[in-house]
């Protein structure tokens, strides 16, 4: 009997246990790969604090009162959205999906929702759904489109920010009724628009002693659609049910922003993300935009650490985006078209990075990008699997004389008039 009883408990412990683990879909590991494929995506912070040229933190940096705030939502008529136009932007730089604000801190919902009227369709002048739009867009060209979904809620009287938390739980709030609320909007985020295919969530660090039931939520998205990705921008290490892992404003691994300290690498797809100047929502007084080299580099050392870029733009009120960034990006895009097969598709990680560069592949192809002058009048690219039988420069075919030992290869860069941005050598191996 005692034995049975042991047994009893050991099962129940073990389906317990059971329960918080995830073994993804086929599907959903299909998507996983498709998702490194692509390599480079759009980021979008777009919402009422646009109106305001300060950033997507206005409300909270400059302590406008919630009420105060939601007038903003009066006023939001962006005349210049055109959906295509936001495609076509993407398309052009030579991104392959999009992931976009659905709802943000300010809790304004940029979709039209039924869980509550504090949305852009019931609570605009402008009346229309600009998440479906280019929902509908982003399928007609083939272009992917994540969510981004904040858990942080500066306004909602059930989310009661600010108030203390106990028992997993905020003292002064309805814990329940916001967990649910959240669950009505992602249902209806996976469900009612076309093609979605991630779910980029935030605002998790605000409440880490918060018990946000990320196992239902996680959960009932898999169930509504199990090839859809999950991504959780909380700084921590990856939780069950999580099919990507995100590093903000930092290269996997790095943590020069200090917010990447607990988060070691996973096994799990990469994506790092990174502002086109200072801000994610619209900033109008934000000139430090990126140059092309930064972008085209920092695109290439993701990919080198087997990381997507996600690139932010943050739209003006009128739903336009700054021409700056249009300009900036369209170089990148020619930059994509000529060495795109350089980075979509392939992986990185392998070879770890090293002084001159970092080292992209597929099979049988190795890609180096020399990012900074060699130190020597070569590169050297350690443990190389199989015999090189071709090593040229991508840019223009040309032959460069290689020595490959045990330990590795070496290329000699010596006469070569280096690309002040990225040099990429092809390896062929057998
Ligand atoms: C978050 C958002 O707050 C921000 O508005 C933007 O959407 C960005 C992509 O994500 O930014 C963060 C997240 C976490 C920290 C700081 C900024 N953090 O842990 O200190």
């Amino acid at each position: 009997m005692k034995k049975l009883a042991l047994l009893t408990l050991l099962l129940y412990c073990c389906s317990a246990k059971a329960q918080s683990s995830y073994t993804p879909t086929p599907d959903n590991l299909a998507a996983r790969e498709h998702f490194q494929d692509m390599k480079f995506g759009l980021f979008i912070h777009w919402g009422i604090y646009s109106e305001l040229g300060a950033g997507e933190w206005v409300m909270h940096d400059k302590q406008i009162p919630y009420n105060n705030y939601k007038r903003l939502a009066d006023f939001f008529y962006p005349q210049a959205f055109d959906a295509k136009a936001w495609v076509q932007f993407a398309k052009r730089a030579g991104m392959k999906y999009i992931t976009i604000t659905s709802r943000h801190h300010d809790g304004f919902s940029m979709f039209g929702t039924k869980a509550s009227p504090y949305n852009v369709v019931d609570a605009t002048p402008w009346h229309r759904d600009p998440m479906m739009e280019l929902a509908q867009e982003c399928q007609k060209e083939g272009i992917e489109l994540h969510f981004y979904y904040s858990l942080l809620d500066w306004g909602r009287p059930d989310y009661a920010f600010g108030s203390p938390i106990v028992n997993g739980e905020p003292v002064n709030g309805n814990w329940p009724s916001y967990i649910n609320f959240m669950k009505s909007q992602l249902t209806e985020l996976i469900s009612n628009y076309p093609g979605v295919k991630g779910i980029w969530f935030d605002g998790y660090w605000e409440r880490t002693n918060a018990n946000w039931h990320l196992d239902e939520i996680y959960g009932l998205i898999h169930k509504l659609n199990s090839s859809v990705l999950i991504g959780n921008n909380h700084h921590e290490a990856v939780k069950p049910g999580e099919d990507f892992q995100m590093f903000e404003k930092d290269l996997p691994g790095g943590n020069t922003t200090g917010f990447s300290g607990k988060s070691q690498i996973s096994q799990l797809p990469l994506e790092t993300c990174e502002t086109i100047n200072n801000s994610w929502g619209f900033n109008i007084n934000d000139r430090s935009y990126k140059t092309v080299k930064q972008i085209i580099q920092y695109l290439v050392n993701a990919a080198g650490n087997n990381a997507n870029f996600l690139l932010n733009v943050g739209p003006m009120p009128n739903g336009k985006i700054q021409p700056e960034f249009a300009d900036t990006l369209a170089v990148v895009g020619n930059w994509m078209q000529k060495n795109g097969e350089s980075i979509y598709g392939t992986r990185g990680g392998l070879i770890p990075p090293q002084q001159w560069g970092v080292i992209t592949y597929k099979p049988h192809v190795l890609y180096a990008h020399v990012l900074k002058t060699p130190r020597q009048p070569y590169i050297f690219i350690p443990s190389v699997e199989g015999k090189v039988s071709k090593a040229v420069l991508l840019a223009d075919g040309s032959k460069l004389k290689i020595k490959q030992q045990p330990e590795g290869v070496f290329v000699y860069t010596d006469g070569l008039t280096l690309d002040p941005v990225d040099t990429i050598i092809e390896l062929t191996t057998d």
